[in-house]
């Protein structure tokens, strides 16, 4: 375990002393979980209970074990084999000691939208044990079709781009949607539709129920400059004060992350897929290249534990490699950016790299033809915030051409990721 671990585990046993939380039983935890960190989320519980095999005869308690970002289709450096590393974690999800009642997977399914890409999820998932699987979208799920296909394959009971909720147990799941429509400049977004429905939702749930909302992109704020957060995801929060134990988890951001807010409890899980940067310690967010023998010390799953005496969630993020885990957190990509075109000439050329457009505004003269070219490993879309061009999502190197023929502002953003923006002037 590194210091890092010891430091914000001793903070957290700080924090949880008046729970009644065993430090000797906290830390035969750890020891099982291996390279894992374990939380147990407001209102604390003598967490080893919850996974020891010597008490599996408290019949109520149950877990499930949510993973996340699995990219199906990415093959690129940070991790050539994606489909690898996922059947890793089922490998890892079917070994557990107590086997989990359903898994989450919390989105980015696949990294294109693809068919095929959704077809060898959909293969790779049959070898779960645990049969029920509950899925929400991530952006990288709803590229090419308005999230139709997703829909399609996972979306049967859903409401509007895939939201729903269900009871296990006596706790009360809600899946959210904040991948779709996203607007130029913002965060993620839940939208009114959805807050209304959501509002309604909960209306019929007493305080004292245990409410767990999962969504893809995180519902606290927790890098907004790289996009990480939901715009309206206070309103969201406002209806869930009332409960005594909320859980929120998310995906997204490739790498865990918590806090606790009173009686929520936030939590970003591992992708099975490839690490990204901590906040602001590389130029962008996007895939990180890891040694290879150090790739599934920074992938995982996340088990949770439900313990209804304890009205709470305890936590384990399992790292799909054995080893104990250094933090192999080495930067982002150093790639120099490519130089710019020269503005005014019949054909401009507008790159993207490290999650932003090169150069950023551009004035060209009527009738250019402007090429954008994707220098990043993730995909980017081209889109006119005033409807007048879309792209395809481009992969690596791909290109996007506009010929702009009538003078004017045009704004554009990416429509996966809304907090890269650009503009063609024309005049
Ligand atoms: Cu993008």
């Amino acid at each position: 375990m590194t210091q890092e671990n010891h430091d914000r585990i001793d903070e957290r046993l700080q924090q949880l002393k008046n729970d009644g939380i065993d430090r000797r039983g906290f830390l035969k935890c750890m020891a099982w979980a291996g390279t894992g960190l374990v939380w147990t989320l407001s209102g604390g519980i003598p967490v080893s209970r919850a996974f020891g095999k010597t008490h599996r005869e408290r019949g109520a308690d149950f877990s499930f074990v949510q993973i996340s970002d699995s990219h199906i289709g990415f093959n690129k450096p940070a991790n050539p084999d994606v489909t690898a590393t996922l059947q890793a974690a089922i490998n890892k999800i079917n070994a557990l000691p107590h086997a989990p009642e359903f898994i989450i997977h919390t989105g980015d399914l696949t990294h294109l939208s693809k068919p095929g890409e959704f077809d060898t999820l959909e293969q790779a998932l049959k070898g779960l044990s645990a049969k029920q699987i509950y899925f929400v979208p991530g952006e990288h799920d709803m590229l090419e079709d308005n999230g139709e296909q997703y829909l399609q394959r996972y979306g049967k009971q859903t409401k509007g781009t895939g939201w729903y909720s269900f009871d296990h147990k006596g706790v009360h799941f809600v899946g959210l949607v904040n991948v779709a429509n996203l607007k130029a400049g913002g965060l993620g977004s839940l939208g009114h539709e959805q807050l209304e429905w959501l509002e309604s939702d909960l209306k019929g749930h007493s305080a004292s129920t245990p409410i767990v909302l999962f969504a893809h992109i995180p519902l606290w704020t927790i890098y907004p400059e790289w996009g990480w957060g939901t715009d309206d995801s206070e309103q969201a929060l406002s209806y869930v004060k009332r409960f005594g134990s909320v859980t929120v988890l998310n995906g997204h951001i490739h790498q865990v992350m918590q806090k606790v807010e009173g009686k929520l409890s936030f939590h970003t899980a591992m992708s099975t897929a490839f690490p990204q940067p901590a906040p602001g310690t590389a130029p962008s967010a996007g895939p990180m290249k890891v040694p290879a023998d150090q790739l599934q010390r920074v992938l995982g799953i996340t088990d949770v534990n439900y313990m209804v005496s304890g009205s709470s969630l305890a936590i384990v993020d399992s790292p799909l490699g054995a080893t104990p885990s250094s933090s192999a957190r080495n930067g982002g990509k150093t790639e120099a950016a490519p130089a710019s075109m020269a503005a005014g000439s019949p054909a401009a050329e507008v790159n993207i790299d490290n999650f932003s457009f090169t150069p950023g505004a551009v004035t060209v003269r009527p009738g250019t033809q402007v090429t954008w070219t994707n220098r990043d490993d993730m995909p980017h879309t081209i889109d006119s915030a005033q409807g007048k061009f879309k792209s395809a999502a481009l992969d690596t190197d791909e290109k996007f051409q506009f010929r702009f023929t009538e003078a004017g502002e045009y704004p554009y953003f990416c429509r996966i990721h809304p907090k890269m923006t650009g503009s063609i002037v024309v005049r």
